[in-house]
C-alpha cells in the first residue's frame, strides 16, 4: 500500500506524504524544452508519450510520493466539442459553446478523444514505483462551467448577471457534465490512477446562496460516485474560505485541499477525520530557504500526529527554482 493512500483512506499519522500541484510544469527547464517545441497545448497533453514523459519529469527529479498526469481540466470541454485555445499571460480562450452539441455528445466519441490521455495513464503507470500514486483530475463542474460560459470577468470576479441569465442552460449543463465526468474518472482509474483530486478552483466565486446549488451538489455526486468505486478522492474548493467546514460536513470527501487563505490551526478544530492536504502559500517559495523551511514547519507541527499530506495552497508557480522545491522536499522527509 502507497503512502499516500494510507494517508487518506486509513489516516495513517506516522509520516506526512509528499506531493505538489502543478510539479509537472513550467517551473522545470525540461517542461518548457518540450513545451517550446510543442505551441498546441491541448495536443501536448494529447500526445501520450510526452505528457507521460512530463509527468514523470518531477518524480526523477526529487523524492515524491505520488505523480500527477500531465493534462488539464479543460480536456473535458474539448472531449465534449469545444475548441481551447491557450494565448501566453491570457489564460485559455474556448470556443463559442453550443448546448445542443453538448447535449447530443456520446460517451463513446468523448472516450474516444481523450484516450491519449488514458493511454498517457498507462504509460506513467508502467514507468512508475509501485509505492507511488498516480493521481488524476477533474475540473468540478462550476469550474468547467465558468470556463465553457467565460462567467469570468477582468480581475478574476464573476458576471452576476450572465450566471442568473442562463440559470436555465447552467443547471441542464450541470447533469450532463456530472456524467461526463464520471466516465472520465472512471476511464482513467481503469488506465491505472489510484486517487482522483477534483478541483472547484473558482468555488470562491460563487454567492454564499448558491454554493448548495453550484458548489457543494455537483461535488457531492462526484465524491459519492468515486467512493461507490472505491476511488480514494481530495477536493479542493479554493477560496470558500469558513465554508471549508460545511463542505467537509456535507461532501466528506477522504481528502481535502486548503489553500492559503485557509488558517490551519481553525481547519484543524473544525473538521475532525477529514485528511488535510496542503496549504502552504506557493509564493513562499520564491522568498529564502529558511522562510520556506519555517512556512512548512508550521504546517508539519500543527498537523503532527494527524492524516497530513504535505502540498501547497495552490500550484507551484512558474518563478520557482527547482532547487529550492527538492530542499523543501528533503526538508518534509527529514521533519520528526
Ligand atoms: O505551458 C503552459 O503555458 C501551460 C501551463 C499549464 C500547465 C502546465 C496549463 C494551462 N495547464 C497545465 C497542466 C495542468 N493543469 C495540470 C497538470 C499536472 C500538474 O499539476 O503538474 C493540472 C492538474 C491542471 C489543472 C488546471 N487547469 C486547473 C486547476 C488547478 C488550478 O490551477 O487552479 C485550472 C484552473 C486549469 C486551467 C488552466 N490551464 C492552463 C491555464 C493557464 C489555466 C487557467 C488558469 C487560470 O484561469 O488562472
Amino acid at each position: 500500500m502507497n503512502k499516500i493512500i494510507n494517508c487518506l483512506i486509513h489516516k495513517d499519522t506516522t509520516c506526512s506524504p509528499i506531493w505538489f500541484m502543478r510539479q509537472a510544469g513550467r517551473y522545470l527547464p525540461e517542461f518548457r524544452k518540450i513545451r517550446l517545441g510543442n505551441s498546441d497545448f491541448i495536443k501536448l497533453c494529447l500526445n501520450s508519450n510526452l505528457s507521460s514523459e512530463i509527468s514523470l519529469q518531477p518524480i526523477s527529479r526529487f523524492d515524491l510520493d505520488a505523480a500527477i498526469i500531465f493534462s488539464d481540466i479543460l480536456m473535458v470541454p474539448y472531449g465534449l466539442g469545444q475548441q481551447i485555445k491557450f494565448e501566453k499571460d491570457r489564460g485559455p480562450i474556448l470556443s463559442k459553446f453550443n448546448v445542443n452539441a453538448f447535449l447530443e455528445s456520446s460517451e463513446k466519441d468523448f472516450t474516444q478523444k481523450l484516450n491519449p490521455v488514458y493511454e498517457a495513464i498507462k504509460k506513467t503507470r508502467e514507468n512508475l514505483n509501485k509505492k507511488k500514486s498516480l493521481i488524476s483530475f477533474i475540473g468540478a463542474p462550476w469550474t468547467l462551467i465558468v470556463y465553457m460560459l467565460g462567467l469570468k470577468k477582468e480581475k478574476d470576479t464573476l458576471d452576476l448577471s450572465l450566471v442568473e441569465e442562463k440559470n436555465e442552460e447552467i443547471d441542464l449543463i450541470l447533469s450532463t457534465l456530472n456524467r461526463f465526468l464520471c466516465v472520465h474518472i472512471n476511464n482513467q482509474v481503469k488506465a491505472g490512477a489510484d486517487v482522483v483530486q477534483i478541483f472547484d478552483s473558482w468555488a470562491g466565486l460563487i454567492p454564499n446562496q448558491l454554493l448548495g446549488k453550484y458548489c457543494y451538489e455537483p461535488n457531492l455526486k462526484l465524491v459519492n460516485f468515486c467512493k461507490e468505486n472505491k476511488i480514494p478522492v481530495i477536493c479542493f474548493p479554493r477560496g470558500i474560505k469558513d465554508n471549508y467546514m460545511k463542505f467537509c460536513q456535507i461532501i466528506k470527501p477522504d481528502g481535502i485541499n486548503i489553500d492559503y487563505n485557509v488558517d490551519p490551526e481553525w481547519i484543524k478544530k473544525n473538521i475532525n477525520g477529514t485528511c488535510v492536504q496542503g496549504g502552504m502559500d506557493p509564493k513562499i517559495l520564491l522568498k529564502d530557504e529558511k522562510e520556506v523551511y519555517q512556512e512548512a514547519e508550521k504546517y508539519l507541527k500543527i498537523f503532527k500526529n494527524l492524516p497530513y499530506i504535505f502540498n501547497l495552497g495552490h500550484g507551484l508557480l512558474p518563478e520557482t527554482n527547482p532547487d529550492i522545491v527538492e530542499k523543501l522536499v528533503r526538508f518534509v522527509r527529514n521533519y520528526k
